[in-house]
């Protein structure tokens, strides 16, 4: 029987490539320097699509695959996937949940840690062999502060655990209370700005939570706030924040996600109250590793017929 065709929409390490091609026709998208025509070229045969999380699915691609069965992301989040269109037509889609839970959650308060203690500055400042010749400034204490985190989630009931063996009161906006957490459920986001310490962002991407994170928020956080986000750049009006940073009207930033990534808006770098990270929070080995295999799984289960162990749709 001949392997079914998939749709490679960005890299994967080698570990899931060498299963892929052993199962698949892979089509990798990403090298095509002509998108259009390489769509056009190979589009014909194709049933499934395996993308990551930024990169998602559009209607326009799923369009051009007039035999689309199954689209499974590499991530969590299925922002960048037109799910309407994929249900619309009856294509399934799958994702990568838990298995990335942990890792996101840790990289929350790595950044949290390192925006607040200087920990990157703080580098810089011993390579450079200022210890001895000049003080180390010192910094915001992590321990014991109000922490707001937006959106509670597994994701975010994983940071809000770790936030909590720091001693940090906690407390949560989301659109509904979730029963099953004991923090206090804050209904109005900019009352938690006003409370908070510490944001962390942690919701889903897409439309409904578009600049959630305003000038209105950054200005109810202040001067001592700081914000951390790792959810998807699209949930900060990020010149608002540029400006906060810039004006010291919020005190610092800790950023995994961005709104044009990878080519971020160049005034990021040049601030110094800024910790900036490549979209990596799920980017371990341990995690990778379980992730592809989920992909790998999904699709598995789909060509043989079987329930997905992850379904979205
Ligand atoms: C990944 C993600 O970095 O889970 C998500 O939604 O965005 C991340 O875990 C990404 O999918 C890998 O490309």
């Amino acid at each position: 029987m001949s392997k079914p065709e998939i749709l490679l929409a960005g890299p994967y390490p080698q570990w899931d490539m060498v299963d892929l091609e052993d199962r698949y026709v892979v089509h990798k998208l990403y090298e095509a320097t002509d998108r259009e025509a390489f769509v056009k070229e190979v589009g014909g045969n194709i049933r499934a699509i395996a993308t990551r999380g930024e990169l998602g699915a559009s209607a326009e691609l799923m369009r051009s695959l007039p035999k689309l069965e199954v689209v499974s992301v590499y991530g969590v989040g299925t922002d960048a996937v037109n799910l309407a269109h994929a249900r619309d037509h009856g294509i399934r889609v799958t994702n990568t949940p838990d298995v990335l839970t942990d890792d996101v959650a840790d990289i929350a308060l790595g950044l949290l840690l390192a925006t607040a203690r200087h920990m990157p500055q703080a580098d810089v400042f011993v390579r450079s062999g200022q210890w001895g010749k000049t003080v180390m400034p010192l910094v915001t204490r992590v321990t014991g502060k109000r922490l707001g985190v937006i959106g509670m989630g597994r994701i975010g009931q994983a940071i809000a655990s770790r936030a909590a063996a720091f001693n940090c009161d906690i407390r949560y906006f989301s659109r509904n209370p979730q029963p099953q957490v004991s923090y206090q459920h804050e209904p109005d986001l900019i009352a938690l700005a006003s409370w908070a310490e510490f944001l962390v962002v942690i919701v889903p991407g897409g439309d409904a939570t578009k600049n959630i994170i305003n000038g209105t928020v950054l200005e109810a956080l202040g001067p001592e706030g700081i914000l951390i986000n790792v959810s998807r750049g699209s949930t900060v009006d990020e010149d608002a924040l540029i400006t906060a940073l810039q004006n010291r009207t919020i005190k610092a930033a800790g950023l995994d996600v961005f709104y044009n990534e990878p080519k971020i808006d160049p005034r990021f770098v040049e601030l110094d109250n800024v910790v900036l990270q490549p979209h990596h929070g799920s980017g371990t080995v341990e995690t990778r590793k379980a992730m592809g295999q989920l992909v790998r799984d999904n699709l598995a289960a789909h060509f043989a017929g079987q329930s997905l162990p992850t379904p979205v749709l």
